[in-house]
């Protein structure tokens, strides 16, 4: 059986960070992993192909040679996935299709011949089974959520990890709180399930003994959904598999009570973290209370900001506008908030309703939903009608993002970011790739663009009052860039 695993295209947005992979050697951000995982499971004897759409067409001869198609992806590849069932329709194949896209709605997409929902370990088998006998159903949901120790290693040695900007591995799935718009608990449930240690670091030995350098990005929906198991096994585990390494920085989702613990911050980097997105989503309690964010409420959220920076963790944030109780003020607020923590990535998006989620319900109860999400978060959409008005709350969230965005407000923000940030020793070898990044940089940010004399600016505070954040000064400096350009396009 030859099959052939295929990742619908990203779109250009925020998150696909295309305008800056264009300084690196890079292609995109990070491997499928959840096809990786899929690949994995699938019969030893089965000859496997994976192409990310990312990095490479599909070609003929692809198709050609396959006897099955399995499609994987999330929301905002829709309309790419759409396009690639169609042309292995044509070809003849048959389609099985996988992952958060199809996870509600599947019976949208009428030309895919197998859904197998849910998570792969657990959905997968009775396919499988079916498949092989001859008489396998449409639709395969798995009944509950599977143990983590039944997920195997992905099989990386099915992409090129050099053409990726990072590299992933997962530690745990789900999330023990509810926010009420988040889809996190529907596709993964709230109790955090984990992997050992030892299963984490054999994933990383792969990754390591396969020459990986680069930084690896923990998938999971909050690292420390079970802080327990994090402290007593996987953190130890990590300092000590860290020792005798170089390279390999890690970063991850967390949720911002991680703050609370000292302990914690403190072996996240020995460990070698060095970045953590959390969930900010607004300053306002009022809003927190209404989305049943009840952790982040009751906080000082700045102070918080800094204990994670201090410990040598940049925060990249997520903000949300539109919650019924915002009024106009709060884009001020936001925008405050994010300048003063230093919030370099802050993904700041409209309040949206994603299926799954106790926010659609309730808007649906109320009549105010509007239609499907984009699957993009940060594109200036949304599918509720918001209580502040429609007009307001666009025009609003576009001057916030285009200030957020701006050269000089930009720039500024990263300075307040690097005057308190104290970045952990990960030891990343020097490249050719970075020298010429180094040097496109200089060229492109400083002589080329708007906002050169912020850019200048900084490059000259940062070398003279923190030189060892030099190059972290001008990753930041990039990633503005790629924020500018999705941003100004969006919002337009
Ligand atoms: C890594 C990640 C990204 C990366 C994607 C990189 C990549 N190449 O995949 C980046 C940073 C680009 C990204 C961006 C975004 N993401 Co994202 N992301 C994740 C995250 C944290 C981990 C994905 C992962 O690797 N999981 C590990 C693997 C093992 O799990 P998995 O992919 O689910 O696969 C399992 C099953 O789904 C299934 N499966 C998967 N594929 C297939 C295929 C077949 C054929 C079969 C049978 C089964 C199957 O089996 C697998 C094993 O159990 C998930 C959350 C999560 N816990 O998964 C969110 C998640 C996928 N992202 C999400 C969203 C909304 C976004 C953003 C809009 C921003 C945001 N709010 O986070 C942007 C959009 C992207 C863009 N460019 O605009 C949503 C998707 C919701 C949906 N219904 O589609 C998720 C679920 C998080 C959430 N609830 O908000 N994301």
């Amino acid at each position: 059986m030859n099959a052939l695993l295929l990742y619908p295209e990203f779109p250009d947005t925020f998150w696909s960070f295309k305008h800056a992979l264009a300084f690196t050697d890079r292609d995109t951000l990070l491997p499928p992993l959840g096809l990786l995982t899929v690949a994995a499971l699938l019969p030893e004897a089965w000859s496997l192909r994976l192409v990310d759409l990312n990095l490479e067409p599909m070609t003929d001869r692809d198709l050609g040679w396959a006897d099955l198609a399995l499609v994987g992806g999330m929301a905002v590849q829709e309309a790419a996935a759409r396009q690639v069932i169609e042309r292995c329709k044509r070809a003849g194949l048959a389609v099985v299709a996988g992952g958060p896209l199809f996870a509600f709605e599947h019976e949208r997409f009428e030309q895919v011949d197998h859904f197998v929902l849910g998570e792969a370990e657990a959905s997968l088998p009775a396919f499988l089974a079916d498949f092989a006998a001859g008489h396998p159903r449409r639709l395969y949901r798995a009944s509950g959520v599977p143990e983590m120790a039944a997920s195997p290693v992905p099989r990386w040695e099915l992409v090129t990890p050099r053409r990726y900007a990072a590299m992933s591995v997962q530690y745990s799935r789900g999330c023990p709180y509810g926010c009420d718009f988040c889809n996190v608990t529907a596709l993964f449930g709230r109790r955090p399930r984990i992997k050992s240690a030892g299963q984490v670091i054999a994933e990383l030995d792969r990754l390591y003994e396969a020459g990986w350098r680069g930084p690896v990005f923990f998938a999971d929906d909050n690292l420390i959904g079970n802080r327990r198991h994090v402290k007593e096994d996987l953190l130890p585990a990590l300092i000590a598999w860290k020792r005798a390494r170089r390279g390999m920085p890690f970063f991850t989702q967390a949720s911002v009570n991680l703050a609370d613990d000292e302990d914690l911050l403190g072996q996240m980097r020995e460990a070698g973290f060095t970045a953590v997105f959390v969930g900010i989503e607004t300053p306002e309690e009022t809003a927190l209370l209404e989305a049943n964010k009840k952790h982040n409420v009751g906080r000082d959220l700045r102070a918080d900001v800094r204990r994670i920076q201090r410990a040598g963790l940049q925060v990249q944030a997520g903000f949300i506008v539109g919650f019924d109780s915002d009024t106009p003020s709060v884009f001020e607020r936001q925008r405050s908030f994010i300048q003063q923590t230093g919030i370099v990535t802050a993904m700041v998006g409209m309040l949206q309703a994603p299926p799954g989620t106790r926010l659609r319900e309730r808007l649906e109860r109320e009549g105010r939903l509007t239609g499907r999400i984009s699957g993009d978060n940060v594109d200036g959409t949304t599918n509720i009608l918001p209580r502040m008005g429609l007009d307001a709350l666009r025009s609003g969230y576009r001057s916030l993002v285009e200030d957020l965005y701006s050269p000089a407000t930009f720039y500024e923000r990263v300075k307040r970011f690097l005057r308190v940030y104290e970045p952990p020793a990960v030891r990343v070898p020097v490249t050719l790739e970075a020298v010429r990044g180094f040097l496109r940089t200089l060229y492109v940010l400083g002589v080329k663009e708007r906002g050169r004399r912020q850019f200048w600016r900084l490059t000259g505070w940062v070398l003279t009052h923190r030189p060892r954040l030099f190059a972290l000064a001008l990753k930041e400096s990039v990633y503005g860039l790629h924020f500018r350009r999705v941003c100004r396009r969006e919002t337009t």
